[in-house]
């Protein structure tokens, strides 16, 4: 079957809302605002973000009135930051059940590099399947680590992360930008014909965030998915606004800035 990519992208491009982090990170990422999944889903609604990304708990409780007003990427796995055990990140949902909350796509992690290895990959082989048996696009969020994987963030492991996504199957990968703009372009064409989006991380400034926007942009990605950045700050439309310029304008993040500060 022919995957659909068209719900949640536009162009070939998208900016996606995370909001996945109450599991992988716990509450501390939250303030009384941002706690509230209807807060996020109304600032997805309200920003025209290409599509939302929930766990199934969330999905199930509050995206059905959504569904016409955002597109939703549900993330079928996750794992909390408490056990200090190699990586690796249960499957909590199936795919069908992805397909019944109204699931545009499906997301999955994969830790590259950890002792799980095997068993992550059999699991995502499966997924993988099931997924394009529905015409779904899977985006694979590919985070090298564990015990063998001495630096995290090196240029060659985000290349290798791109390479192992696309032999994997994954049709767009989800992976951290490390500052280095030639060494993501060289990652972005090992990811082949996979569509490569950046994690927004931490929240940082405004100009910060911009300028990683420009260069990942600049040097190939397809967009990004962003969560932290967005839902805690204190206008996060604006925010959304000038990350819009600069993935489906070309804008430069001087000019897109302006859309924060006016
Ligand atoms: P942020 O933009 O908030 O960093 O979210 C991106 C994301 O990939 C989330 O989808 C996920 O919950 C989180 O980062 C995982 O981050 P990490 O495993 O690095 O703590």
């Amino acid at each position: 079957m022919e995957i659909d990519f068209s719900r949640i992208l536009k162009k070939g491009k998208g900016l996606f809302l995370a909001y996945d982090q109450g599991l992988e990170h716990g509450p501390a990422d939250f303030n009384l605002a941002n706690l509230d999944p209807n807060y996020i889903l109304e600032i997805g609604k309200k920003a025209k973000f290409n599509a939302v990304i929930l766990q199934k708990g969330t999905a199930e409780k509050y995206y059905e009135p959504y569904i016409h007003d955002i597109p939703l990427i549900l993330k079928i796995n996750g794992k909390t930051r408490i056990p200090e055990i190699e990586p690796i990140s249960a499957q909590i949902c199936s795919v069908k059940y992805a397909v019944k909350l109204g699931a545009s796509a499906i997301g999955y992690t994969i830790y590259d590099g950890s002792a799980m290895e095997t068993q992550i990959f059999e699991a995502f082989g499966k997924v993988q399947e099931e997924a394009h048996d529905y015409g779904l696009p899977v985006v694979a969020w590919l985070y090298p680590r564990g015990k063998f994987v001495q630096n995290e963030n090196s240029t060659d492991l985000m290349a290798y992360s791109c390479r192992v996504g696309l032999e994997l199957g994954a049709d767009m990968l989800k992976i951290r930008y490390n500052g280095d703009a030639k060494g993501f372009g060289w990652a972005v064409k090992c990811a082949g014909n996979a569509k490569v989006f950046v994690a927004g991380g931490f929240k940082t400034g405004e100009n910060e965030l911009l300028k990683m926007a420009a260069d990942v942009m600049n040097a190939g990605a397809s967009g990004l998915a962003v969560g932290r950045n967005i839902w805690q700050h204190s206008e996060p439309l604006k925010v959304a606004a000038a990350l819009k310029d600069i993935i489906f304008e070309t804008k430069a993040p001087e000019l897109a800035v302006k859309r924060i500060k006016q």
